[in-house]
């Protein structure tokens, strides 16, 4: 199996560089683990105490369980994911169960910042966008997707997203085998990644 981490801050674009390296990937199977699933579960505390809670900080995400099920994926074994909801801001307490396939890819803000997950990697990506355009992206969709007015967005911007990325994100890119330019859409890079990873599945199976 292949396993490939992708990371980026906020807004870097890296749910659709994942679906767009899907489209080309002529597997006949790929899992994406995205970390969101893998948040603490919160359901113990009150609706507006979990909305105040820092949910880009490494201690936001159960890492125990997201590398348990990536060396689990790894061993042949499926795994029964947690369902979370960013409405909620806490697990739903459903499962959706997923069988091992030739490729994993492992993605979110903070899935380069753990060593031990880092181990298990095969290729690790950063996706890159400048603070800016990564501020526009999540004002569009926050606004648009999950109901947050534009003062709520940026003042979780200004003291929680900007101080976070900065102390732990951006430092992760150190770890990236591979940074992609995502300002506006890289297909270069996209071409490149999925040939790669089809190449290296080529050889190995
Ligand atoms: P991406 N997030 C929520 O908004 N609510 C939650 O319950 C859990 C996470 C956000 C989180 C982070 N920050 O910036 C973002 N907040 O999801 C990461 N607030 O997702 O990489 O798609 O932007
Ligand atoms: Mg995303």
């Amino acid at each position: 199996m292949l396993v490939i981490g992708i990371a980026g801050g906020t807004g870097s674009g890296k749910t659709t560089v994942v679906n767009k390296i899907l489209q080309q990937l002529n597997v006949e199977g790929v899992n994406v683990l995205s970390q969101d699933n893998y948040y603490h579960d919160n359901q113990h505390l009150t609706l507006s105490e979990r909305e105040v809670l820092n949910y880009d900080h490494p201690k936001s995400i159960d890492f125990d369980l997201l590398i348990k099920h990536v060396k689990a994926l790894k061993n042949g074994e499926p795994i029964e994911q947690p369902i979370y909801s960013f409405v909620t801001h806490s697990r739903s307490g459903d499962f959706v169960s997923i069988e091992p396939k030739s490729v994993l890819i492992v993605e979110g803000i903070l899935v380069l910042t753990n060593s031990e997950l880092l181990k298990e990697y095969d290729l690790k990506v950063f996706v890159h966008a400048d603070s800016d355009e990564r501020l526009i992206r999540r004002i569009r969709r926050d606004t648009q997707e999950r109901g947050r007015d534009l003062q709520e967005v940026l003042h979780r911007y200004q003291t929680t997203l900007k101080p976070m990325h900065q102390e732990f994100i951006e430092p992760s890119k150190n770890e990236a085998d591979l940074i992609v330019p995502n300002m506006k859409q890289n297909t270069v890079a996209i071409d490149f990644l999925s040939t790669v990873i089809n190449n290296t599945l080529k050889k190995t199976h």
